[in-house]
């Protein structure tokens, strides 16, 4: 039985142990009793928990009829009352914050248990949202403070949350432990386009046909095929390693999700014999109203099927070598209702690879990677999640995240590292949140935070991306830190201790560990935000040095800052006087060598020219020929280095940062000039 469902299996039970303050468990997941108040909302089909303890989906659940709060002063919204939420065992609660005011102000957004504040600008009549997060502790309710000068109207909706692990969740040795997998160090089989290269496929096909198949039938062909998904994932031979490949061809149609696997597990495909799930007849007619949650797999391609609900689409936990090809993959088919926490979700795993496709509709994440060493994002449209479109977090490292549009997402666009439990990281990657990720020729649009993050990398490259209509709520660009916490398995003997006294960076129980950077290149982008649009605060938020507990490992100080180079950029935003984000309490100061406000003034063109598009408003970020910007040069990248990295046992990933090709795959001829054209 595979982990994922083991611990599902747990957190249900656990549940039911509840007495029955939890709302109704489905075989779809979680949906919550229906309330005075409530909005009428379709039942929820989000998947099981998963192994990471990701949150429960509960319907939205209103804290509070909106509540007034006056100028200056703050009030608590407590969710302890809230229907659907046990009463005890909760360990984090996510909501969404909305304020709305006459006046222009902010409010600050604290969870009573953490020290860390969320601000949420308003404007005078405009409705503005936040989905806020507990940190790790007793949830008791959140802290809003008015800063404005009029009265804010301010409610709160819970729309999910975290159970404490019980006790006897994972059975002895398992979590400590996940099974070894050997981790082939090399980048995979990427071809000159940069694409993953699947050879030519030899092997058996099994024809799926939703309307005329038959699951008695042989499915050797289209006349003869199976009427199910499952019957056909079926005769792939389970835990062995295949001697010949499987394709699955599907026919045009819609698949329901009864008709698909519960869990696409133990499967061992290899190169030469691969397993492919394709619509035959090309991409986008084939579509799935079922998630894939897959355990254990390796090389397995998803190509050109859709995946089309109002849930999860895609999970991997412990897969190799997976490729999503020229699907789109939807987590919010019906607006209104529903949608996936990720759509995208993967963890534990290596060489994943997500090309050319579309993936959207989150209340978190488009696309969460949590501890995937090698692989690539490239060529994708990935867009409407309510946190990050996108992250690569955990210890994931050796990733490309190149030709992509992230556009219309709430914090922020993608960034390198985030926050993570430390018990989800895998060995040796358990220092940084993020390692040699190289960020190049994206768009980035349409993000109420920031474009781009580090929060907690070493060796990150991020150039040559334009971004338009970023930072509104905060900034356009952030240099921060990372934490690690120990959110799902507190105590010394469990699997966050296995980690951290091996040396990894995090806690043991409660609290967070912050993690720095080192090493983060940020060069030749272009961001205009054009008249009327502007970051909220300033153009960088890049935090200062801090001393932490000598037993969270982390070098100390901590710096987000150190060997950080902010060079070659075109930032236009807001006024002349709009603040570069640097203060006496924050990183790069004038001792900093290679980052202080000198360096950036210098060596950036900061509201001094306005760059001029092929048409920036209809997203075409070519540069106007003959204008300013075509004629820009851009700044030769340094290489970066792996001889300070953490400890000697994790592989170094690339070294030279140039990017030869523009978004367009045409070449750039020297380092060319600054964005992603
Ligand atoms: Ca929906
Ligand atoms: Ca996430």
């Amino acid at each position: 039985m595979g982990r994922t469902r083991r611990i599902s299996a747990t957190l249900i039970a656990a549940a039911i142990g509840l007495g029955g303050m939890l709302p109704a468990v489905t075989s779809q997941g979680v949906a919550a009793a229906s309330g005075p108040g409530q909005s009428a909302v379709p039942s929820a089909s989000t998947p099981a928990p998963r192994a990471d303890g990701t949150y429960l989906s509960l319907r939205p659940t209103r804290v509070n009829r909106a509540a007034s709060v006056k100028p200056g002063r703050q009030r608590t919204f407590s969710f302890a009352r809230v229907a659907g939420l046990p009463r005890s065992g909760v360990a984090r609660v996510r909501a969404t914050v909305t304020v709305r005011s006459a006046g222009r102000g902010s409010v600050s957004v604290r969870a009573r248990s953490s020290a860390s504040i969320t601000a949420l600008a308003y404007k005078p009549g405009k409705t503005r949202r936040v989905t806020v997060a507990l940190a790790p502790g007793s949830p008791i309710g959140w802290l809003v403070k008015n800063r404005g000068s009029r009265t804010a109207s301010v409610s709160v909706v819970v729309t999910g949350y975290r159970l404490n692990s019980p006790p006897a969740a994972p059975p002895p040795g398992d979590a400590d432990s996940p099974p070894p997998r050997d981790i082939d160090t090399s980048p995979g089989p990427i071809s000159g386009a940069g694409r993953y290269d699947i050879g030519s496929f030899t092997g058996t096909d099994i024809w799926v046909d939703p309307i005329s198949g038959s699951d008695s039938r042989s499915g050797n062909s289209r006349s003869n095929a199976l009427r199910t998904i499952a019957a056909a994932w079926g005769r792939i031979p389970a835990n062995q390693t295949l001697t010949t490949g499987y394709r699955i061809q599907l026919v045009p149609g819609t698949y329901v999700a009864d008709a698909m696997p519960n869990y696409w597990e133990n499967r061992i495909g290899t190169y030469a014999h691969p397993i492919i799930l394709n619509a035959a007849d090309g991409a986008h007619t084939a579509t799935l109203r079922g998630d894939i949650n897959m355990f254990n797999t390796r090389y397995f391609y998803l190509i050109g099927a859709d995946i089309i609900r109002d849930g999860d689409a895609f999970h991997c936990e412990q897969c190799s070598y997976t490729l999503i090809r020229n699907s789109q993959l939807n987590g919010d088919a019906n607006a209104g209702s529903a949608l996936a926490h990720e759509t995208i979700k993967v963890n534990q795993s290596d060489h994943f690879f997500v090309e050319d496709s579309t993936v959207r509709g989150a209340d978190d994440n488009s696309i969460d990677f949590v501890a995937v060493q090698y692989g690539h994002l490239r060529g994708n449209r990935v867009s409407a999640a309510q946190d990050w479109c996108a992250y690569a977090k955990g210890g994931s490292a050796y990733l490309t995240v190149a030709e992509n549009e992230f556009f219309d997402c709430g914090t922020g666009g993608f960034t390198a590292g985030q926050g993570t439990g430390v018990e989800f990281m895998t060995s040796p990657w358990i220092y940084y949140d993020a390692m040699d990720i190289k960020v190049v020729n994206n768009i980035i649009h349409d993000t109420d935070g920031a474009g781009l993050g580090v929060n907690g990398g070493y060796n990150i490259l991020m150039a040559y991306n334009t971004m338009y209509r970023v930072g509104q709520r905060s900034h356009l660009i952030e240099f921060v830190y990372g934490s690690h916490s120990c959110d799902g398995a507190p105590g010394d003997s469990g699997p966050c201790a296995t980690r951290v006294n091996a040396g990894g960076w995090g806690t043991t129980s409660t609290g967070e560990a912050f993690i720095p950077n080192k090493h983060v290149y940020f060069y030749n982008n272009v961001i205009f935000n054009p008249a009327g649009y502007a970051s909220q605060w300033q153009h960088f938020t890049i935090q200062g040095p801090i001393t932490q507990s000598a037993a969270f490992n982390v070098p100390n100080p901590a710096t987000t800052d150190t060997d950080l180079r902010i060079a070659g950029n075109v930032i236009w935003n807001g006024s002349p006087e709009m603040p570069l984000g640097l203060g006496d309490d924050t990183g790069c100061q004038p001792s900093n060598p290679t980052c202080n406000q000198t360096q950036i003034l210098a060596n950036n063109r900061v509201n001094t020219n306005q760059p001029d598009f092929a048409n920036a408003s209809a997203l075409n970020f070519v540069p106007a020929t003959g204008g300013w910007l075509a004629s820009q040069t851009a700044t030769a990248i340094p290489s970066f280095g792996w001889a300070d990295k953490p400890v000697a046992g994790i592989p170094s990933g690339t070294t030279s940062n140039a990017v030869p090709t523009d978004r367009a795959g045409n070449e750039r001829g020297g380092w060319g000039r600054p964005g992603a054209y």
